[in-house]
């Protein structure tokens, strides 16, 4: 579906804090509140917003919310201000000559998107090409100081009604835990594991002994440019290895399904650089009967809006990251998104369906508004 171009007039960073409802552990650290750098766009047709999905520290991947802002403020809007009218497709080709960044691009092509749909009376599910009014969700569980304390936070999480669970793993916290948690859940629930790169090629054998727990998948057990050692793992375990770390684009993504390095992906918007490519890599998967699910960066509603609705593409047959807000945070930013029997539903409004709170912004405000305007 198309949509006219917008004429850009200023781009906003707007950074908030936000404390999490109970800290977040994976194995490469621990999380007790959310910054977000917040990409705002003013065009002559309405304003778009785009949510940066990097964290604090570049543990995750080497984008950080501070390196997000400086890439942004010194290259990225200068080129898209100068630009002027563009559309959200025009927007990574105008910022290809700077290498990587991917979040920091996906921030500013989303929300000109956002403005460009808005204005046309789109919803992101439309433009996107969503089959389905809500989707199915999934929860991602942090390590836990004790299995008890983690047996504890599953079941709350089963009895709210997520349909598939995803335990953080490290060495040390894999295998009992995963056994205590599919004891509590039964055979029939769904339930993944998520390493973020904390394994070596020494741990394929021990790695071998999640098989007898029926899990839907493992996620990136090692690290993001060693795709060689996930296909020795897949051809050694049964249980299915799927890529998140390391699919920063669609021809990577066909490479490493090519290598039978991963039978199933994570699509995260911000980690291959936007909406539009995080869709084509949606459709090289559905084309190769690879099965695909949303990732999740612990968004505030901007960015959560938007992954449910890519989310509702055909595609993402397993249920992703897409938590309720209550999952994180006591208030959102936007309209809070609530779980109605394990689901949510994809915003029916124009752009990405909800409205930033700017009381909230204001309140939890780590420094003044950057303005960048055409010179
Ligand atoms: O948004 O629910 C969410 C977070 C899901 O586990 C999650 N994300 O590797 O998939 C992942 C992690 C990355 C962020 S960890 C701080
Ligand atoms: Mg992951």
């Amino acid at each position: 579906m198309s949509a006219l171009p917008v004429t850009l007039e200023a781009v906003e960073l707007h950074r908030i804090g936000m404390p999490l409802v109970r800290p977040f552990e994976t194995s490469f650290g621990r999380q007790t509140a959310r910054e977000v750098l917040l990409v705002r766009v003013r065009t002559a047709e309405g304003e778009g917003w785009g949510e940066c999905v990097a964290m604090t520290d570049p543990f995750y991947s080497h984008e950080y919310v501070d390196g997000c802002e400086a890439v942004i403020t010194s290259y990225l809007a200068p080129a898209l201000l100068a630009a002027r009218t563009l559309r959200a497709d025009d927007v990574a080709g105008l910022l290809r000559f700077v290498v990587g960044h991917r979040m920091a691009k996906a921030a500013l092509e989303t929300a000109v998107l956002d403005a460009q749909t808005r204005a046309a009376g789109l919803s992101f599910g439309e433009f996107f090409g969503a089959v389905r009014p809500e989707v199915d969700c999934g929860v991602s569980v942090g390590i836990s100081p004790s299995i008890d304390e983690l047996l504890e936070e599953v079941a709350g999480y089963r009895d709210a009604g997520y349909r598939r669970i995803k335990l953080k793993i490290k060495p040390g916290w894999d295998l009992e835990p995963v056994a205590a948690v599919r004891e509590l859940l039964g055979p029939a629930a769904l339930l993944q594991v998520d390493a973020n790169t904390a394994y070596t090629e020494a741990d394929i054998d021990h790695l071998r002994g999640l098989d007898p727990f029926g899990l839907l998948l493992i996620e990136q057990p090692f690290v993001e440019e060693d795709i060689r050692t996930h296909v020795r793992l897949a051809r050694a375990i049964d249980t299915p290895v799927c890529l998140d770390e390391s699919i920063t684009g669609v021809d990577v993504a066909i490479d490493a399904i090519e290598r039978d390095a991963t039978s199933i992906v994570n699509i995260k918007p911000g980690r291959v650089g936007g909406y539009l490519e995080a869709i084509r890599i949606h459709d090289a998967c559905l084309e190769r009967d690879v099965p695909v699910w949303c990732g999740g960066m612990l968004e505030t509603g901007v960015g959560r809006a938007a992954n449910v609705a890519l989310a509702a593409l055909p595609g993402f047959t397993l249920p992703g990251d897409t938590s309720a807000s209550d999952r994180y945070f006591a208030e959102d930013l936007t309209e809070s998104f609530v779980l109605v029997d394990g689901r949510l539903a994809v915003p029916a409004g124009p752009g990405s369906g909800v409205t930033v709170r700017e009381e909230l912004l204001g309140d939890w405000a780590l420094r003044t508004p950057v303005v960048l305007s055409v010179s």
